[in-house]
């Protein structure tokens, strides 16, 4: 009796386990969750193509996907961006490639005075040249889309007239822009443009080069009462992502990213084009600000100051054994054919 009694016991637990075992649990895995830093303020452009990008990600993916966005550098900031990403700590990242002209020199090459006129076509130029070239410096990462800024223009505290005026101006710019200035002989002072607003008002410089968004959107204009309109070249970004980050998500997710790379570079440069437009009306009428347009003949003299710019960057690109001459003839190949 008392052997059937175990034999019960025994075949009964062996049930159990086998139940236990055998039956599949359902999994309540939630959604795949992305980290995405990026290193200006939320309402800079680089944070609103942010925000853009992972809301069409979230409704493309069915909710399969959730982006957690760090706008702020509260991640990771300027400098760090790039090796913080490869080292995941960012899924994704938003960084200014002009910020490091020696690490990005191919696509940097963009950022040379060769007449980009403005955010949409820069944009489809640059993530053309990308990936006709796939250069080296990313291979490290996943690169989810490039884009550019508008043209640069010199915001200050005093008039800039004329080429006297720029003289010994402190000015901030950073990367490849800083020799733009040096050639009109400012003095240039290098910062991210998240250091920018603090050396602003306290008076570490009295202005600087970029596109002028900026006015609004950092409210520059409060302080930068002239504008003057050179017109000269474009900053490149690039949104890259870890690699294992991007190795381990479904096929299907992959493509959805993907699918979106081109059409993230020209909404991004669109949205630009329209939101300098948008600042300049606010900067007029919020605080007066004036323009100022060189005329043809000044225009002439700034642009020529420029032109060795562009030959030691393709001296310095040979040494390094990069077509130097074939991708700024790329450039300027690309930009007719998106400029119309
Ligand atoms: N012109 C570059 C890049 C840039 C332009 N607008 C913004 C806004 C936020 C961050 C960077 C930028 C620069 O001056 O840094």
């Amino acid at each position: 009796m008392k052997k059937k009694l175990r034999q019960l016991l025994i075949g009964c637990i062996a049930f159990i386990v086998f139940i236990w075992v055998g039956v599949p649990t359902p999994v309540t895995a939630g959604p795949i969750q992305l980290n995405y830093a990026n290193f200006p303020a939320a309402p800079t452009f680089p944070c609103v193509q942010m925000e853009r990008w992972k809301n069409e990600v979230e409704k493309r993916t069915n909710g399969k996907v959730v982006i957690n966005t760090f706008p702020g550098g509260t991640l990771l900031d300027a400098k760090n961006m790039f090796d913080g990403v490869i080292a995941g700590q960012a899924d994704i990242g938003c960084l200014c490639m002009a910020y490091q002209p020696g690490r990005f020199v191919v696509t940097n090459a963009t950022s040379l005075p060769l007449g980009i006129p403005d955010a949409g076509v820069g944009s489809r130029v640059l993530w053309d040249l990308y990936n006709k070239y796939k250069p080296e410096a990313f291979a490290k990462v996943k690169v989810l889309t490039m884009f550019t800024t508008a043209p640069s223009n010199i915001m200050s505290s005093k008039p800039v007239r004329n080429i006297d005026d720029i003289k010994g101006l402190d000015l901030r710019a950073s990367g490849g822009a800083a020799q733009i200035l040096k050639a009109w002989g400012a003095n240039q002072v290098g910062m991210p443009m998240s250091a920018t607003p603090e050396a602003l008002q306290k008076g570490v410089v009295q202005g600087l080069f970029s596109s002028i968004e900026v006015m609004k959107d950092y409210k520059f204009a409060e302080l930068c009462r002239f504008v003057t309109m050179t017109n000269t070249v474009i900053y490149p970004f690039a949104v890259v992502m870890n690699l294992e980050s991007w190795n381990s998500l479904p096929e299907d997710v992959q493509k959805v990213f993907d699918g979106m790379s081109t059409e993230q570079a020209e909404w991004t440069g669109n949205y630009m084009d329209n939101h300098v437009k948008e600042s300049m009306d606010w900067s007029k009428k919020e605080y007066n600000v004036e323009f100022i347009y060189l005329t043809a003949e000044q225009k002439m003299r700034w642009d020529n100051m420029l032109k060795p710019i562009t030959d030691k960057w393709i001296q310095d690109a040979q040494k390094k054994d990069l077509p130097a001459e074939a991708i700024v003839q790329d450039i300027m190949a690309l930009v007719k054919k998106y400029f119309k």
